[in-house]
């Protein structure tokens, strides 16, 4: 089916249809670009050293991330959702044509298992893109698996399920090492539902005993990343619950694991950007999974409803870079789940909100922020992380998309193009309205 914006071979938005509807929006872009360059040079800030770090920045898109979501309760998909990995690559690139700033593509597994990886490989760089942390999953079962995860997977009572799950991301790292990625990221869904149903050291001492055979099969230029979660599917109490127990298993297995933190994983409230600076402090920050929340793991998109508490992490994160912090290079990643908008606007939604708040954080006087905290003036402190919050830095993000050949405003691109409707056909609904996680 031929829809206006769309090539039909590759289904990649066209490149002269973004042109044009950059050109409708250059002349405002251009004005407001000129008159913030104005507004940061009386504070000594060069914009163009801004924009060249917006340029540069990149966040990871979750291959998971690009069909609708669910709920416990039901799933409501849109047409044209991808059906494979190959799909999925197709609607990462779309994202990254538009965005400019998501060029690498995390894939799950078995979810995105396939028969030739090199194949696939060469699939994603046709488009441009390339591939972030591999995921193992051992919190579902799959179709022909000998052992049950009902009660665990790497810190399972039994012996024979740990095997199991051991080996099944041995050949993660496996698959990965052909996609060319370089970080396992490890998460559980192991735990427990009542109490006294687990003896939790010695469900942590299996858990660390198997993280401790994936850890050797990693190769040298690898990285393990674990992830904490405090509830579900365990509601009582998970193995790794929180980032005490997350750090404690990244030092004990060894340099190369470190800690991971999915926003969405903590109790409401708590202070996740002094957990960052805990992390940075010990050298284990390996990086994070964004989204935002208000409850609980509701995995909503990034900075749609905490945009200061996003900004003050990246406020953590520019800091350990300006102090040059040894062993500082952490992994970004989405993780979200999109029951009500279009996957792909959420994320190129998202990874701009995520770009923002690092672009902000950029924007932060640190030698007079180091100032005021060393004289204690706390309100002077704080409204210096306020001045950068406060600078509306949207045409720093349009500037670096057009100039990376993206789009000054990517979701009226995206929708001008008719990308979805014009995949609909292609793509027929595999149904499957039921309930269950992304
Ligand atoms: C678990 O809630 C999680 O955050 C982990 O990162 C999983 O890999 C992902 O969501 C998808 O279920
Ligand atoms: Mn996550």
């Amino acid at each position: 089916m031929q829809v206006k914006g769309l090539q039909t071979m590759s289904k990649r938005i066209d490149a002269a249809l973004i042109a044009d509807s950059n050109r409708q929006r250059a002349t405002a872009l251009q004005q407001d670009y000129e008159a913030l360059g104005k507004q940061l040079s009386r504070s000594g800030i060069d914009i163009e050293r801004i924009t060249a770090q917006a340029e540069a920045f990149q966040i990871a898109v979750p291959s998971w991330g690009t069909g609708t979501g669910g709920t416990r309760f039901a799933r409501f998909p849109g047409i044209g959702e991808p059906r494979n990995i190959f799909e999925k690559i197709e609607d990462c690139a779309v994202i990254n044509d538009l965005s400019r700033c998501t060029a690498r593509v995390s894939p799950h597994f078995p979810w995105d298992k396939v028969d030739d990886f090199n194949a696939l490989k060469q699939h994603a760089a046709a488009f441009g893109l390339s591939w972030d942390a591999v995921n193992s999953n051992t919190f579902q079962n799959q179709p022909g698996q000998r052992h049950s995860y009902k009660y665990g997977s790497l810190s399972h009572t039994a012996e024979a399920v740990r095997q199991q799950a051991i080996a099944h991301n041995l050949e993660c790292i496996e698959w990965g090492r052909q996609l060319g990625s370089r970080i396992l990221t490890v998460w559980i869904g192991d735990g427990a539902n009542h109490p006294g149903q687990q003896h939790f050291q010695r469900a942590f001492e299996r858990y660390l005993e198997s993280m401790a055979a994936i850890y050797a099969g990693l190769p040298p230029d690898w990285e393990l990343h674990i992830e904490h979660k405090m509830f579900e599917p365990a509601f009582y109490a998970t193995v790794i619950q929180d980032w005490g127990s997350n750090i404690l298993a990244a030092m004990q297995l060894g340099e190369r694991a470190k800690s991971l933190v999915d926003l969405g994983h903590h109790a409401p409230n708590c202070n996740i950007e002094m957990i960052v600076s805990r992390l940075i402090q010990f050298e284990k920050l390996g990086g994070f999974h964004f989204n935002d929340s208000k409850y609980g793991d509701d995995d909503l998109d990034s900075g749609s409803l905490h945009p200061y508490q996003q900004f003050l992490i990246f406020n953590e994160l520019v800091d350990a870079e300006y102090r040059r912090q040894p062993g500082f290079a952490p992994n970004y990643l989405l993780d979200q789940s999109h029951n009500v908008t279009d996957p792909i606007e959420s994320l190129i939604n998202s990874a701009i909100e995520v770009q923002r708040s690092y672009i902000k954080a950029l924007l932060v006087d640190r030698e007079a922020l180091a100032g005021y905290q060393q004289d204690n003036d706390a309100l002077m402190a704080s409204n210096t992380l306020k001045a950068a919050f406060h600078v509306d830095v949207s045409p720093i993000l349009a500037t670096a998309r057009l100039r990376k050949g993206g789009a000054v405003d990517p979701i009226a691109t995206y929708r001008t193009a008719g990308y979805r409707a014009g995949v609909a056909a292609d793509r027929p609904s595999a149904g499957g309205t039921g309930s269950g996680i992304i």
